[in-house]
């Protein structure tokens, strides 16, 4: 297994993770802008297949036409030379004053109009630049005092500005499909749709479900003390995984957006395992972008952020060459028939038993031995974890 990127294992990265400034709550920028020519140009020679980015990112907010055009071009003309891709297109509705109060569920209707055709607008950039996902990461949709937003009259907003949205998807006959990115806080106080779970809930009430999935980031369901390779498993149980933001995070504190790896490595690993050998037959689970949303330290100068920037895509390479390895060993296999983890699988009734069967059944109940479990049979999960550790150490 190479550690050497192909367009193949689509690592991608936003424009403004590689060229965030560094300003913070506490401090300025340390860093000057990043062009996005030159931006397009790097991640080709580190080996990523796509750059993403929000409006904004690409052309100031309030640009005149013809300088947002000429971004654009710019921009494509790159993407031409180098053979980069921009597989996700997504809009800041964040930074700006007028989303104080968030965008599609400010409470002033007018900021919730101008939220849409802004997006509106986007999708038509989406739709130019051939992107296939559309993230919606809603930020500043949310509250930090309980009364100032009535979170079921927010759900409804939110809700209409989706429909509207894949509405005008459909009618354009755009190839372009939704994902909605949690997160539990941060800028707001508590932000709508703070989980994978959430959003799943939601987006089974819209008028076009289908049309929308997750963007789910590794840190933010860390940030709310979840598992996030389990999140993803429901995620892709539920056929819901359209887009991955890949990061580190240490802990249930501010978003940190570390290098991926860099926050919970045993998380991580287990992450890799999953989307690239977790398929039914032990293949790719997830055939999208592999997106690196990460913030290079402010502590960073150009050199440093082009390391990080490598440092994300050669730990996710790594991580699936120990993947491999852990899947490998016989004794990994042994370990797993131990802890009858394939057992799971099988369903719990025999195919067409039903609950007067199972009533019937003597051995499931009256006669099964509960007592034995009390000092024996022990599922192994500990040595089974052992093996994994010492596979991600470099150990075996
Ligand atoms: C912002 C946020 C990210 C989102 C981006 C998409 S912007 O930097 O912290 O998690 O993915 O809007
Ligand atoms: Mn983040
Ligand atoms: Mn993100």
């Amino acid at each position: 297994m190479s550690l050497n990127p192909t367009p193949n294992d689509k690592f991608s990265f936003g424009l403004w993770t590689i060229g965030w400034q560094a300003q913070d709550q506490f401090g300025s920028a340390t860093r000057a802008p990043l062009d996005v020519v030159e931006a397009i140009h790097k991640l080709k020679e580190i080996g990523a297949y796509g750059l993403t980015f929000h409006d904004d990112d690409l052309f100031a907010f309030g640009s005149t036409d013809s300088e947002r055009q000429h971004q654009i071009d710019r921009a494509k003309q790159a993407l031409a030379d180098t053979g980069v891709i921009v597989p996700m297109i997504t809009t800041n509705l964040f930074s700006h004053p007028v989303f104080k109060d968030g965008a599609f569920t400010s409470n002033d209707r007018g900021v919730r109009r101008f939220a849409l055709r802004k997006v509106l607008r986007n999708i038509d950039l989406a739709a130019e630049m051939g992107a296939k996902t559309f993230v919606m990461w809603g930020g500043r949709e949310g509250a930090e005092y309980d009364h100032a937003k009535d979170i079921r009259a927010a759900l409804e907003r939110y809700r209409e500005g989706v429909n509207l949205l894949s509405q005008y998807v459909l009618d354009k006959g755009y190839d372009l499909r939704f994902a909605i990115e949690p997160k539990p806080n941060e800028p707001r106080g508590d932000i709508l749709l703070p989980t994978v779970g959430h959003a799943m809930a939601f987006i089974n009430t819209l008028e076009h479900p289908e049309m929308v999935g997750l963007n789910p980031e590794t840190g933010h369901e860390q940030m709310a003390g979840l598992n996030f390779t389990a999140g993803i498993a429901q995620a892709l149980e539920h056929g819901k995984l359209f887009h991955i933001d890949l990061n580190g995070q240490r802990g249930i504190k501010f978003d940190q957006d570390l290098v991926f790896g860099h926050g919970d490595l045993i998380n991580a690993f287990s992450l890799v395992d999953l989307l690239e050998f977790g398929g039914p037959n032990g293949g790719r689970a997830y055939d999208g972008p592999r997106h690196f949303d990460y913030k290079p330290s402010r502590t960073e100068d150009y050199d440093g952020v082009w390391a990080s920037a490598k440092a994300n895509i050669r730990t996710y390479l790594l991580l699936k060459e120990r993947a491999a390895a852990f899947n490998a060993d016989p004794e990994v296999k042994a370990a797993f028939a131990a802890s009858r983890v394939h057992e799971l699988s099988t369903a719990t009734l025999h195919p067409g038993e039903t609950y007067q069967d199972l009533l019937a059944d003597k051995s499931a109940y009256e006669n099964f031995d509960a007592d034995s479990y009390y000092n024996g049979k022990g599922f192994g999960f500990v040595q089974l974890n052992q093996l994994a550790i010492e596979h991600l150490m470099g150990a075996r």
